[in-house]
């Protein structure tokens, strides 16, 4: 069953990054619908209601993905009959995969603005909206060079050089711990984000909270590409963005871990950066101040104050 085989690899990481989250999620939800076999709209509603529940369960903090299984189910409300929520369904959700696509598009295009002929950049994690925009200024003609982290313990920084050394592009790759230590040979780091707080503050691969606060005392810019879809709404009321902390045996084995009694071992999978830190947004509908979050949250996620009420 292709909603539980979604949840599953979404679990494990075989489908990760807060935008292929996303995808992955609302492509299972128009799959879950078109094989659902019911005739009456509330048991219809109802099923559906557990697969989105399933989905977002999977991973905690990227808000993509409540975002867009959110955004797919709200069709839900105003469907007259199985067949008409059906189809409701699939359009959204054709929609959403659609928008997500484009704005990886619109937000290279707008990143690359910021990227300037002979930049050296430093980029976390691996993820595609920032990617993208170092691929566009290269692709533009740009003579750039990128630091990219390891990314311990699950190492997407491999993914990472992989598609900067196949796109020719002069590339280090650096312990995560070493950022500091070369952080005044870069002129600009540039990451992704898997949730925005309204308050500007971005949530993202652990590590990037240190990044960028090596990145300010070194008086270099920090840029965040980001789709819309990845700003949190309920942090309107002050709902903390939940940090997801993933199994120790990531980090150390559990044969080595049973041998250390009272060692506790931590693996939190993101952390927060002030929007201080920050100096540049990136979405697909232009770049924005962090202080702008807000913003988005009501003009582009059509989320208000009113409705949490
Ligand atoms: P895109 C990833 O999380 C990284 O934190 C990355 O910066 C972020 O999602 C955004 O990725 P994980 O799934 O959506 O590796 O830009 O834990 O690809």
């Amino acid at each position: 069953m292709v909603l539980i085989e979604t949840a599953e690899s979404i679990k494990k990481m075989e489908i990760r990054g807060a935008g292929r989250i996303a995808r992955a999620a609302v492509k299972a939800l128009a799959d879950f619908a078109r094989n659902l076999d019911v005739s009456d709209l509330e048991t219809f509603r109802r099923e559906m209601q557990g697969a989105a529940a399933t989905l977002i369960s999977t991973r905690p903090t990227a808000v993509s993905l409540p975002n867009a299984v959110r955004y797919v189910m709200r069709v839900l409300d105003s469907s007259e009959s199985v067949v008409e929520a059906r189809e409701a369904i699939f359009e959204r959700a054709a929609e959403f995969v659609d928008h997500s696509e484009h704005a990886l598009g619109w937000i290279a295009e707008i990143g690359a603005r910021h990227i300037s002929d002979g930049d050296v950049l430093l980029t976390h994690c691996n993820s595609e909206a920032a990617l993208g925009c170092i691929l566009e200024a290269h692709r533009q003609g740009k003579e750039i060079e990128v630091y990219a982290t390891e990314v311990r313990p699950r190492g997407q920084g491999l993914i990472t050089i992989k598609t900067l050394n196949d796109a020719g592009i002069r590339t280090n790759y650096i312990i995560d711990s070493a950022v500091r230590y070369f952080i005044n040979d870069i002129d600009l780091v540039i990451v992704g984000a898997d949730a925005i707080a309204v308050n500007g503050a971005v949530v993202n691969k652990i590590g990037t909270a240190q990044i960028a606060h090596a990145a300010d005392e070194a008086r270099k810019n920090v840029i965040v590409a980001a789709e819309t879809y990845k700003f949190a709404p309920r942090t309107i009321l002050g709902e903390k963005i939940e940090i997801e902390e993933r199994d120790p045996a990531e980090v150390l084995p559990d044969e080595e871990a049973a041998r250390l009694p009272f060692v506790r071992i931590r693996n939190p999978a993101f952390d927060v950066t002030p929007a201080e830190y920050i100096d540049l947004i990136i979405t697909e509908r232009g770049a924005i101040p962090p202080e702008l979050a807000y913003t988005v949250i009501k003009d582009y996620l059509g989320w208000r104050i009113e409705e949490f009420r």
